[in-house]
């Protein structure tokens, strides 16, 4: 007789054949089946203390490996903590697998414990999202769920498992085995790589945005090449703050100065600002490639006959495409201007310092931090928040960074940093973080203990949201500020309570110290530094 199998290990077993040996999670009635097989398959349950951060988690591992990280929760409420954090791994575009324990087949309809209609829930913010029918099926639809998220514009894939599909038996011989596979869109085509190449050529100004997916260390480096050998900028925009992204220097000045935009995989949205309207050149032409059609039909809408190309393929392969039928351009001074205003920064940020005692200036903190960053070229940078770690996007150097992405959504940091140190055995790892956003998931600090899995969080505590601050400020005017203060709170010594490193600073001169110890101490670190509630930089050409 053959071996029987429950639910639970085949979905186990089909996890570790699609390549995945760890799974983040947070335990629950409809899940035990899972965590039990995973004991005898020796799956590693990284278990956290809240489902969206374990989403979180897994949107890191595939940001940073390109491969599905995999989340696993709860049904109903478990599922319901976990849907928000799918949000920023869609719009991060990062390839992972939600699944959610969930009501038993026969209770559906009939008020079931924690039942609620799962799929539908997190549809909106997924790539796809179902409910697996029948034990036969787990092996399949798990390989379909990996196969999804990692092809075409990655991102996030959600399955609901049943509590009786996971505990029925089934005999070796009837179950479905998952496949690894990834299915590239199509390459794109020698007429479109010329057609795009002949019209960077005879632009003046072209320009490159690439999408979040190009966010990768990998995808940087791609997108330099291009650069380098057809003469235009080629800029990755990740952030909600779209084109004022301080990541970019002074880009809103450069941007309004092209005349051919290339979307390389960048969705047209709100973060372009569409490519309209009184900042761009009126006679701008636009190029799209991406493997989504439907982005595709959307820059036609948007740009009639003013979008020269429209050409669908995999931004990656596309780039390589494009790099290898580059016939070099001569003349090197629009990508010369284009950078000198990406790179700059003002001179005045060398010795800039707060007027307020106690306090310190936000670029006071990262020209401490900047050594430390590039102390090891493997280093990971996280900014996560508002106003302050905008100004570490904008002094810190860019290579193997994550930042929350177009979503917007702040609190994601503490919890990519814990994934990170998963992949990155050595090199330091620094969370950029405000004190608002520390809020939302401090509490990872113990899972972080727990697990061994050591960086340090440079937190900017200014007692304030000052993100939403200033926009009262802006638009409402000094005397209506409200609703957007907190406590200068010691976070620092809460992450001591769990286990972990702290370090208090008021003084600019203190910093570094602090940095190297946190380093030093071999824990997960906080380091809580006083700044004065200062503007995200903006920076003109
Ligand atoms: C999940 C989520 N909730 C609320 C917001 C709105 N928001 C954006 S930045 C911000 C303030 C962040 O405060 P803090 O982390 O202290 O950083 P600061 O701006 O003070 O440097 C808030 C509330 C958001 N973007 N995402
Ligand atoms: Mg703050």
């Amino acid at each position: 007789m053959s071996q029987q199998f429950r639910g639970a290990d085949i979905v186990v077993r089909s996890l570790q054949r699609l390549g995945c040996d760890r799974v983040f999670t947070l335990s629950g009635n409809h899940i035990m089946s899972l965590f039990d097989a995973a004991l005898d398959a020796g799956l590693d349950l990284i278990h956290v203390r809240h489902e969206a951060a374990a989403v979180h988690m897994a949107d890191a591992h595939g940001r940073l490996t390109g491969q599905p990280g995999v989340a696993m929760v709860t049904g109903g409420p478990g599922h319901a903590n976990a849907v928000g954090a799918l949000f920023t791994a869609l719009s991060a575009e990062s390839p992972m697998v939600l699944l959610s324990g969930h009501a038993a087949t026969w209770e559906l309809g009939r008020g079931g414990f924690q039942e609620i209609r799962q799929a539908e829930m997190a549809a909106p913010v997924c790539k796809a999202s179902w409910m697996v029918q029948a034990t036969a099926e787990l092996g399949r639809d798990l390989g379909e769920a990996m196969r999804i998220a990692a092809s075409g514009r990655p991102g996030p894939v959600h399955l609901s498992l049943p509590s009786d599909v996971l505990e029925q038996r089934l005999a070796e011989d009837a179950i479905v085995w998952p496949q690894r596979t990834i299915s590239h869109g199509p390459p794109m085509p020698d007429a479109d790589a010329d057609a795009i190449l002949a019209a960077v050529a005879k632009a003046k100004r072209p320009i490159v945005l690439a999408g979040p997916q190009l966010s990768s260390l990998g995808g940087r480096a791609l997108l330099a090449q291009l650069e380098a050998v057809i003469g235009a900028p080629a800029v990755v925009m990740e952030s909600p703050r779209g084109i004022a992204d301080a990541t970019l220097g002074a880009f809103p000045d450069l941007i309004g100065r092209a005349d051919l935009i290339v979307l390389l995989g960048k969705a047209l949205d709100f973060t372009t600002k569409w490519l309209s309207g009184r900042a761009f050149d009126p006679e701008l032409r636009v190029i799209a490639v991406d493997p989504d059609p439907v982005l595709l039909q959307r820059a036609k809408a948007e740009k009639g006959e003013r979008l020269l190309v429209a050409c669908q393929a995999d931004p990656g392969s596309a780039t390589g495409m494009l790099i290898a039928r580059a016939v070099e351009r001569g003349d090197d001074a629009w990508l010369k201007q284009a950078r000198g205003a990406l790179d700059s920064r003002p001179a005045e940020w060398a010795d800039i310092v707060s007027s307020k005692p106690g306090r310190l200036h936000p670029a006071e903190v990262f020209r401490a931090l900047r050594p430390f960053v590039e102390r090891d070229p493997n280093s990971v940078l996280i900014c996560d928040g508002g106003e302050f770690a905008q100004w570490a996007q904008s002094m810190l150097p860019l290579r193997r960074r994550l930042i929350n992405g177009v979503a917007g959504a702040i609190g994601p940091s503490l919890s990519f940093a814990l994934s990170a140190r998963l992949l990155e055995p050595q090199a330091p790892i620094f969370a950029v973080l405000g004190d608002g956003t520390i809020g939302l998931h401090i509490a990872e600090f113990e899972t972080a203990v727990r697990r061994r899995l050591p960086f340090v969080a440079i937190l900017g505590n200014d007692a304030r949201w000052n993100a939403e601050s200033q926009i009262q400020l802006r638009e409402y005017g000094a005397n209506r500020m409200h609703g957007c203060e907190l406590l200068p709170a010691r976070y620092d010594q809460v992450v001591e309570a769990f286990g972990g490193h702290g370090e208090h600073v008021e003084r600019a001169a203190d910093l570094p110290g602090a940095i190297e110890r946190a380093l030093n101490s071999g824990k997960p670190a906080c380091i809580n530094v006083m700044i004065d509630s200062i503007a995200a930089p903006v920076i003109r050409a």
